[in-house]
């Protein structure tokens, strides 16, 4: 089996609701779907979320890259040899999504290609992942209606609430009336985008102290070494390190020398492979994972949960699988279902997604076929 053919397909959906969050906004989803064709007819796919105000990527050079140095790198090349291919493409630095993309969509010609779903190759370990949804910013009321919502026609208990706004009061009283408005039952967790300093962070930590938040992402920049090891030495509650550690060298350093107390993987930017290495890092140390969102359409969600229910670390808790509901549609062919909070995870062959034709001609930008 040899990489024949490498495309990169970049599409448009509009989100039926903006996300905003304190490192930007998602208007519409500027995404890159990549497809490998192998020389005995098997297509493995995956798609690429692009973020340029997280990681630098954008969709015009994810399509560039795919269409130079990668393709110069896959084809002619069997997708068994991960490795080979991995050290071909990591002779180009950066480009975690397009890494991440061509990973999975690498194991899914493996799985197409014995017949298996790589959720069961990876691991197998559950059959179904619990639902974390993530809720951008707004006026609280609209945000706690929004997770009233979610709560009542998904059945998700658990919730990633965006802070890191000017003044602080906004999120702090944020916190306060969404655990008003929801309850004690409903898990929170909050993710900063590096919108605070370290010390606006311990205030926020300090205010918020009774309300029972469980985790506290990314609150300030980790590269400002020394305010991050002050608050992460005041917490109680664990500091998530997200996207200050896209590939497994990122983590070891974070959580080695105290810039955090546990790691979001997402396989938008690490795809199976690195994220399995940093899964198994995070679990000899007993540090706490989450399965992160990139904004991701169902493809990507497919992905998360393939992966995430793979492994016991990675299912202890819930996942952030839900944000392609704030798209206004998705190129898959099978919609994803989430019922009583939790998503399945796939039983056909490979990663679990089948593109549907008609949606990827209507969305794709570059006018080919
Ligand atoms: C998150 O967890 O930070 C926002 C930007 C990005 O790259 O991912 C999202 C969600
Ligand atoms: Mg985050």
């Amino acid at each position: 089996m040899k990489i024949q053919r490498v495309e990169a397909i970049p599409y448009t959906i509009p989100m039926k609701k903006p996300l905003h969050f304190a490192s930007g906004s998602v208007h519409q989803i500027d995404h890159v779907l990549v497809r490998l064709t192998t020389d005995d007819g098997l297509v493995g796919v995956a798609d690429i979320p692009p973020r340029p105000y997280t990681y630098g990527e954008t969709q015009a050079g994810v399509v560039a890259l795919l269409e130079t140095l990668f393709s110069d790198a896959l084809v002619g090349c069997d997708p068994l040899d991960r490795g080979r291919l991995h050290a071909a493409l990591d002779r180009t630095v950066g480009n975690h999504a397009t890494k991440g993309g061509v990973d999975i969509a690498i194991w899914d010609l493996i799985g197409k290609s014995v017949g298996q779903p790589v959720h069961r190759l990876l691991g197998g370990y559950t059959d179904s992942l619990r639902v974390a949804h993530m809720i951008g910013f707004a006026e609280p009321a609209a945000m706690v209606e929004e997770a009233q919502g979610f709560r009542d026609e998904y059945g998700i208990a658990v919730f990633k609430v965006k802070v890191g706004r000017r003044p602080l009061s906004l999120d702090i009283d944020l916190c306060f009336a969404l655990r008003e408005g929801l309850g004690t039952d409903v898990e929170l967790y909050l993710d900063a985008n590096r919108g605070w300093t370290a010390t606006e962070a311990v205030q926020v930590l300090d205010a918020t102290a009774g309300l029972g938040l469980t985790y506290f992402e990314e609150p300030d920049d980790a590269r400002e070494i020394l305010g991050r090891r002050r608050l992460v030495q005041l917490s109680r509650i664990p500091v998530v390190a997200d996207e200050s550690v896209p590939t497994l060298g990122d983590a070891a350093r974070e959580i080695q020398t105290g810039g955090a107390t546990a790691l979001s993987i997402k396989t938008a930017r690490s795809g199976f492979s690195e994220s399995q290495k940093i899964l198994a890092y995070a679990e000899a140390l007993g540090v706490d994972v989450i399965m992160g969102n990139q904004i991701d359409s169902q493809i990507g969600s497919t992905a998360t949960v393939t992966f995430g229910a793979a492994f016991a670390h990675s299912s202890r808790r819930a996942a952030e699988l839900s944000n392609y509901l704030d798209m206004a549609d998705d190129l898959v062919a099978e919609p994803l279902v989430i019922r009583d909070g939790v998503i399945a995870a796939p039983t056909v062959p490979g990663v679990g997604v089948d593109i549907d034709p008609e949606k990827l001609a209507r969305y794709r930008t570059d006018g080919r076929n």
